[in-house]
């Protein structure tokens, strides 16, 4: 919060692009999903414009409130919207903000400097999805100010309504349900968002409350330690390896980076970057300063205090990141975004910025506390002595199994295409529903991997460990491409690896443990969008000879509305995949031409991992707390 901007505000800067008609038609092309996600989306989004205001250093405090009708307002104390006349549009600036596509000074390339927004499309966005939307500003600290619009289009002039002391801003919008399939706001979505946001920006106050039911529920974020604290709270569920976080900043033309980490006792590296205050799963730029930089030094300190001898292999990137929880967050102007989700930052000079930082921070850092040095030594060396054995048990397991099936697990049903970009592998919990699929499947393009043996607690497993699971040592084999350090995504033998598994929370277990082990072992896979999850139906409705099935409880309700009374009978819930015969199984959710499959985003998989750390982890504490929290959110909370 300490950036000032420089230019002033200029209204003239304000871009027309187009008209708000086209976000309703094709809502999808402007927030990405029309989905739940979509609907939290909103919420970031309208966020993201007090944040502006608060890294502008005009705003100290944003509040979120949850209404009942789940009905979102967000308020900020900055200096509040301009209210004056838009010089080229001749109405308010307010209304040209949210009639006007691209409006706001963040396109204008001279209003915020650092511009945040999940996809920057603003807040006329938000006004077009929303059935109405209600803005009320204190630009003078004097008149409060309000126009109401419906769906995009105003339905009052910028009136006068009150007086105000203080300046702010406050919108009010109810999500339109024409355009989302899902109106219902996930409180633990919001808090997460909205505490790491607190982090990211240090001091910030943001405050959210759900007033939908009896009971207020509220979160209180403010941290004055910023990244510090967001890596002790990574942290928390598990023990450090040393008591203080490493803290590391400083800018250079105009670009700011900031970085902390902590080890930890566990095997799992925790690394999450940040530019602009925009989450980048797929990494990039700052993130590979870091590694690099973060490899380089330690073995440098390594070979300097002798803790590796002249003819020692060097330790490489896995190893020192090994139990590390890190953040890593730059600012810069003109962020260029890459990689197939968009997520990846592709800015060449902020790698020189981060590593040169971490040359100079962490190399005094480790001259000046040789107990850590001697910590973090003992960890990574630790950690390339697993790797190599890892190395060693892969191999064993590739020998055994070549000898005993060429190669591949014996309940493995394969397909017959060879190439990778045309084949699937179903990997399905259960028996029957594996005989099922078996039977049901195409056995040309889909090959059946049934799951079977013990669940292993994979936060607690090194690379070794995981390749004598018997439980994931067929998926290891199936897939054909290694883990962890030595994947080659380039060798795996289906583009699509689709887990398919029973809606119940055994289901659900078996999700999370495979996008877990995907998240920390297969990482690649989950990046090149390769992991899918498949949706089986939860009804089926019989009408005459018709046959209907229904995927979400949602599209029951209306299909029985659509089809009028049905007899009792007529209704079938699936409760399991197995319930299902071959035939039925190949129509609702193997024929690639009727299926629907989620894709597996790296925020899904993010998810999933710190779900299972949380229950899997080494700490009871946080899990019995964690499950008393959201007892009521577990079943679902891996997708
Ligand atoms: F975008 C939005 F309308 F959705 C929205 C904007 C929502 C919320 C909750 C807050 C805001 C917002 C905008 N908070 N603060 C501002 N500030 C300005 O728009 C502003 C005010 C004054 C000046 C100036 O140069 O005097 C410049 C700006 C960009």
């Amino acid at each position: 919060m300490s950036q000032q901007v420089t230019q002033s505000y200029d209204e003239s800067q304000i871009q027309v692009l187009e008209g708000l008609e086209a976000v309703r038609k094709r809502p999808g092309m402007y927030i990405g999903t029309t989905s739940v996600r979509g609907l939290h989306h909103l919420v970031y989004e309208i966020v993201d414009n007090a944040i502006d205001e608060a890294l502008a250093g005009f705003c100290t405090e944003i509040k979120v409130d949850i209404l009942p009708g789940d009905i979102i307002s967000v308020s900020d104390n900055g200096r509040g919207v301009p209210t004056g006349i838009h010089p080229q549009m001749g109405i308010s600036t307010v209304e040209v903000v949210y009639t006007v596509l691209h409006a706001g000074g963040k396109f204008g390339g001279g209003g915020y400097k650092v511009a945040g927004g999940l996809h920057g499309v603003g807040a006329s966005v938000v006004n077009a999805l929303s059935e109405w939307l209600e803005v009320e500003v204190c630009h003078d600290g004097e008149s409060l100010v309000k126009q109401r619009f419906e769906r995009g289009k105003p339905m009052t002039k910028l009136e006068r309504i009150g007086d105000c002391t203080e300046t702010g801003t406050k919108v009010t919008f109810k999500p339109d349900p024409e355009i989302f399939d899902e109106t219902v706001y996930e409180y633990e979505t919001l808090q997460n968002r909205l505490r790491e946001q607190a982090f990211l920006n240090a001091g910030l106050r943001i405050i959210l409350s759900d007033r939908r039911g009896e009971e207020l529920r509220q979160d209180d974020f403010c941290f004055k330690g910023g990244i510090s604290e967001f890596v002790t709270y990574i942290n928390a569920s598990k023990e450090p390896l040393h008591s203080d976080v490493v803290f590391i900043s400083g800018q250079k033309d105009g670009s700011t980076a900031d970085i902390a980490f902590q080890y930890n006792n566990g095997y799992a590296e925790n690394i999450r970057s940040f530019a602009n205050n925009i989450s980048t799963p797929e990494g990039g730029m700052h993130e590979t300063g870091f590694r690099t930089a973060l490899t380089r030094i330690i073995n440098d300190y390594a070979r300097k205090h002798k803790y590796l001898k002249e003819d020692d292999a060097g330790l490489q990137g896995s190893d020192v990141t090994e139990g590390l929880s890190a953040i890593i967050s730059v600012k810069l102007e003109d962020a260029q975004f890459e990689g197939q989700t968009k997520t990846k930052l592709g800015n060449a000079h902020i790698r020189t910025l981060v590593s040169s930082l971490m040359s100079d921070g962490l190399s005094t850092y480790l001259e000046e506390n040789p107990s850590f040095g001697k910590t973090v030594i003992s960890k990574v060396i630790d950690a390339a002595r697993a790797r190599e054995a890892a190395r060693k048990a892969r191999e064993a397991t590739r020998r055994k199994s070549a000898l005993e099936s060429g190669g591949l697990p014996g309940k493995l049903a394969d397909c017959q295409e060879r190439d990778p970009a045309l084949t699937e592998i179903y990997i399905v919990e259960g028996d029957s529903a594996g005989g099922s699929a078996k039977q049901g499947r195409d056995p040309k393009y889909q090959a059946i991997l049934p799951l079977w043996g013990k669940m292993l607690n994979v936060e607690r497993a090194r690379a070794d460990k995981i390749y004598g699971n018997d439980k994931l040592q067929p998926v290891i084999l199936a897939l054909g491409a290694g883990i962890g350090a030595e994947f080659d995504v380039s060798k795996l033998r289906y583009h699509k690896i689709v887990i398919m598994a029973d809606a119940d929370v055994d289901g659900s277990h078996i999700r999370c443990l495979l996008l877990t082990f995907f998240f920390r072992f297969m990482r690649p896979a989950i990046e090149n969008g390769y992991v899918y999850i498949a949706q089986p139906p939860l009804y089926k409705i019989t009408k005459g000879k018709q046959v209907y099935y229904a995927y979400t409880e949602r599209e029951f309700e209306g299909l029985l509305e659509q089809l009028g009374p049905v007899p009792d009978d007529a209704v079938q819930r699936y409760k399991g995949l197995g319930e299902m015969n071959p035939e039925q199984l190949w129509e609702t959710t193997l024929d690639p031409a009727t299926r629907t499959m989620l894709r597996v985003t790296m925020d899904d998989a993010i998810a999933a991992d710190a779900a299972f750390s949380l229950l899997m982890g080494d700490e009871v504490a946080p899990r019995r707390e964690y499950i008393e929290v959201n007892a009521k959110y577990v079943s679902n909370l891996d997708i």
